[in-house]
């Protein structure tokens, strides 16, 4: 709360000193600074202020709201602007946890054709919710990282998983793993006092955090592609002139291109880095990956019956 109130306390000083009309919205990101989303949000922050008389401040790392509050953050007006990994929010409704429906979507491509048929329903979802959608882009294909070599089914029972969303959660559970909910901001120590000993997630996700440090193996799996979104609140949205509203719109439909095209190009390199600090980087066993492929479609059956019509619509525009 106090860091609520700093910002709106320095935003409202900044318009006393300058005596100017501009308005300050704070932009609350869940990952490091230097990780491309956080970079890309940055960019498309400075675009606004560059073209319009809005002020955007953003909070990398966690540092306004955690990842698990930003969504409520924005929705009850906390915070105007947010960034929040999408599929993390599947209480809220199905439709949000497309992206990571496992092997449902498993390079970019797919997971871009996946986008393209899904975000009306993506839009809709959160206007129902009174929040207007502005830009999504994926984080690279999820492997499995593990302290131990995966090398059967029984090397996985009982390790602790840090699981970012139910299906990961449910994906440890199906493989006899046990999964803790953690945020990417706490990584590092969860790992380093063993509260996690494994997790699915992208190579970008582990490079930020250094994993490499507590962690052997990294299996590029090629499970999915999650995506992150930044949405507005919808009052903030509405109380905006047509010009603000058109710049907003096109530095959103640009930082959705250059972030794109940054995970595809990093998705490699990111991997690489794990091979050079001493990482063995490898593929899943034919048994294991078999284990991680039934699992996997059990959670795809399931995700259908929830997501019902509006779900299977999108897989049917898919084929
Ligand atoms: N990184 C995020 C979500 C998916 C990913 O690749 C994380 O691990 O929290």
């Amino acid at each position: 709360m106090n860091k609520i109130l700093t910002s709106i306390s320095a935003s409202a000083l900044a318009l006393g000193v300058t005596g100017v009309q501009a308005e300050t919205w704070d932009l609350a990101l869940a990952y490091s600074a230097s990780n491309y989303h956080s970079e890309i949000a940055a960019e498309f922050a400075a675009e606004i202020i560059a073209n319009s008389d809005l002020e955007i401040v953003t909070h990398p790392g966690g540092s306004l709201f955690g990842g698990s509050e930003i969504f409520g953050a924005v929705r009850r007006g906390l915070a105007p602007m947010g960034e929040r990994l999408i599929s993390a929010l599947g209480n809220e409704d199905p439709i949000y946890e497309i992206d990571s429906v496992p092997f449902l979507a498993t390079g970019f491509e797919g997971a871009r054709a996946l986008y393209d048929a899904s975000r009306p329903a993506l839009e809709e979802t959160l206007a129902e919710a009174g929040l207007h959608f502005l830009y999504s882009c994926p984080w690279p294909p999820q492997g499995f990282y593990s302290v131990r070599a995966a090398s059967d089914l029984d090397a996985l029972q009982g390790m602790k998983f840090r699981a970012y969303n139910a299906t990961t959660s449910r994906m440890a559970e199906g493989l006899g793993m046990i999964p803790t909910t953690i945020e990417a901001a706490e990584l590092s120590q969860a790992f380093a006092t063993g509260v996690a000993e494994a997790m699915i997630s992208s190579g970008s996700t582990g490079y930020d955090r250094s994993l490499w440090e507590h962690v052997d193996y990294f299996y590029d799996v090629q499970a999915w592609l999650p995506r992150n979104m930044v949405f507005v609140n919808g009052a903030a949205w509405d109380g905006l002139d047509a010009d603000t509203q058109g710049v907003i719109e096109t530095a959103a439909s640009n930082a959705e291109a250059t972030c794109w095209a940054r995970s595809e190009e990093l998705a490699g390199w990111y991997i690489e880095q794990f091979t050079a600090n001493g990482m063995t980087v490898d593929t899943l066993n034919d048994t294991v990956l078999a284990a991680f492929q039934e699992v996997g479609a059990e959670l795809r059956a399931d995700w259908a019956e929830r997501a019902g019509d509006r779900g299977q619509a999108i897989l049917d525009a898919l084929e």
